[in-house]
């Protein structure tokens, strides 16, 4: 199952501080000077109303959020994003790169939640059909140096608030995910300084075709 349209879909994940943000920028410029239009995007978010559901599912709250509907709203949004943004393009042989995706749900909604799988592959084939990532990119580091790095950076959301255990589960969803599917998963040691980061995605990159898919 994957994905059948002239783009391709590559996604970029990782725990907390990882540097997403600035990766996906890096990305970006070096799949634009190939020549390919990219359309930059992320999740929960993308478009107005998946922004909307975003904002609700970051903020802090007195009333303790239900995990199941934390999942449930993970997935209303990525529904909303994906028919009015991401098929689109990808139906027009655009590249989108995606800030999280449906990986960012099995590890921690999965694994940090300790919710079924089997619930959230339902959900994912409900809202998907056989839509998957061409690509992910993990961005790997430690947790306390992430968690470090993003407190560094700005006062902590509802995710960032959780106890070291919970990003310690996510990390491992999401290795074990790269090791079941070595094909998809590129694993990049985030722990090291920005260029030698950056080096290691561009080695990916270079491996890569770019002519569009018949
Ligand atoms: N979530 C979920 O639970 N289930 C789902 O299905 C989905 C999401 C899709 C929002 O995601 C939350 O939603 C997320 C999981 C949950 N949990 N949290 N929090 P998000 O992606 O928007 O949030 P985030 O993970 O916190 O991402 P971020 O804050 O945007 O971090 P980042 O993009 O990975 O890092 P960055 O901003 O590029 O870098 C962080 C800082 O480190 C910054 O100051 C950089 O300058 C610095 N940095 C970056 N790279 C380096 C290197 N190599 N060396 C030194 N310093 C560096």
């Amino acid at each position: 199952m994957t994905n059948t349209t002239p783009g391709r879909f590559i996604t970029v994940e990782g725990t907390e501080g990882v540097g997403k943000t600035s990766n996906i920028d890096f990305i970006r410029r070096q799949l634009e000077a190939q020549g390919i239009e990219v359309m930059c995007s992320r999740e929960p978010g993308g478009t107005p109303l998946a922004e909307q559901i975003r904002e609700l599912l970051l903020a802090k709250r007195d009333e303790a959020v239900d995990e199941t509907a934390e999942l449930l709203l993970m997935f209303a949004a990525r529904a909303q994003h994906l028919n009015q943004k991401i098929k689109p393009a990808l139906a027009q042989g655009a590249w989108v790169l995606c800030d999280r995706f449906t990986d960012a749900t099995y590890a921690y909604q999965g694994g940090g939640r300790d919710l079924s799988v089997d619930t959230i592959a339902k959900l994912e084939d409900l809202v998907q059909g056989s839509l998957r990532p061409d690509a992910t990119f993990i961005l790997d580091i430690d947790v306390e140096t992430g968690l470090k790095r993003a407190s560094a950076r700005s006062e902590a959301d509802r995710f960032e608030s959780e106890q070291l255990e919970f990003f310690e589960k996510v990390r491992s969803v999401y290795l074990a995910r790269a090791k079941a599917e070595p094909q998809r998963y590129h694993i990049i040691d985030a722990g090291q300084e920005l260029a030698a980061v950056q080096a290691q995605i561009a080695e990916v990159l270079e491996g890569w075709t770019y002519k569009p898919r018949q």
